[in-house]
């Protein structure tokens, strides 16, 4: 007989990898687990809603439809309240950060930084679109959360995870102790374990990135794309062309099969499209933790300086081997820009 694994059940077992844990970040991951099955409910029934009604409109029952991204932030921001572990939320949907009461929540010492549903545009064509989160332990001991609890850098974060709202929903995390993955069974309504201890194959045939954007691309993306087209039966080129448009569904195919995913600089978005905080951190660490390798095409993604909540950067992550190709390039033909090491005396 083959034992199902529920979430729930997996994380309280691996609640004793942390011999001091006292069960709030494993609460805390279910709470995260809990709003995702419900916003799949939603994501699910998207095409829908020219029958139930069109957003902005009042469906049958008189309620107003809700755009998904927006009910997929007050689903989790509702769930992070409730469940008493969370004291900020950090959000793409909102500009300033959610301070939970501390009289709601008076023990809570994590912050949750989340992009409730990215990939959105995919949601009217019915492609995969995903959540992403980040859990990181609050610095300040006593009094309110402060700002300063949010921005502290991706090296710091606790946990880290995604969902894909995809052919099957899977939920895939890590707390820094291997990644994970977990397929929903929708007849039980429960995330099941499914991908024990993720591993990212070192080698990929795959790159993923906006190609229409190429004539903006900086000089070692165009050098190495270009590399990635050339036929060498040797290192099994070309590699093939695979870009969806949700950043959690390119980098999910690529970590079961290998592959770079690409978001670089271009000359009128000198950082990039992605946001560290919330969408480039949290995927460098699973990347990491799984074997693959994630950088802004010089450094090391999680050691960037977080400076304020929202701000971008270019991202390169993926099958190790081929981020350091890519580094190679950059390195080779665009070294201006590399981000500027600050001088010790400028410290
Ligand atoms: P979003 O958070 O507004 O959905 O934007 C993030 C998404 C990523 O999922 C995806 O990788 C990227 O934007 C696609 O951007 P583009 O259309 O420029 O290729
Ligand atoms: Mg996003």
């Amino acid at each position: 007989m083959s034992v199902v694994k529920t979430l729930g059940q997996f994380i309280i077992e691996k609640q004793k990898d942390f011999p001091y844990a006292k069960g709030e970040l494993s609460r805390l991951l279910r709470d995260i687990g809990i709003a995702s099955k419900i916003v799949n409910r939603e994501v699910n029934k998207a095409g829908l809603v020219d029958i139930l009604g069109e957003v902005g409109t009042q469906n049958s029952h008189g309620e107003s439809q809700k755009k998904l991204d927006v009910f997929a932030n007050e689903q989790f921001i509702s769930a992070l309240t409730v469940g008493g572990e969370c004291c900020i939320v950090v959000s793409e949907e909102n500009d300033e950060p959610i301070y939970i009461n501390s009289e709601i929540s008076p023990n809570a010492k994590y912050i949750v930084a989340i992009d409730p549903l990215d990939g959105s545009s995919n949601i009217d064509v019915n492609v995969s679109v995903g959540t992403i989160f980040s859990i990181y332990r609050r610095l300040s001991t006593d009094g309110p959360a402060q700002l300063k609890d949010a921005l502290q850098n991706g090296t710091e974060q606790v946990a880290a995870g995604y969902v894909v709202y995809g052919s099957s929903t899977m939920l895939v995390y890590t707390t820094g102790k291997g990644v994970n993955g977990f397929t929903l069974d929708p007849s039980i309504g429960e995330f099941c374990l499914s991908h024990p201890d993720m591993s990212m194959p070192k080698d990929g045939y795959i790159y993923s990135l906006n190609e229409g954007n190429y004539v903006h691309f900086p000089q070692g993306v165009k050098k190495y794309l270009k590399y990635c087209q050339e036929e060498d039966a040797s290192t099994n080129r070309p590699y093939s062309s695979r870009y969806i448009g949700s950043m959690v569904a390119d980098l999910h195919r690529n970590l079961l099969k290998g592959g770079i995913f690409i978001y670089p600089s271009t000359a009128s978005a000198p950082n990039g499209k992605l946001r560290l905080v919330y969408e480039c951190n949290p995927m460098a660490f699973i990347i990491e933790q799984a074997g693959g390798r994630a950088t802004n095409g010089f450094k090391r993604i999680l050691d960037t300086e977080v400076e304020s909540l929202h701000q971008r950067s270019p991202i390169f992550l993926g099958s190790e081997n081929m981020v350091l190709k890519v580094e190679e390039f950059m390195r080779e033909h665009c070294p201006e820009l590399a981000p500027r090491e600050v001088e010790s005396s400028e410290l």
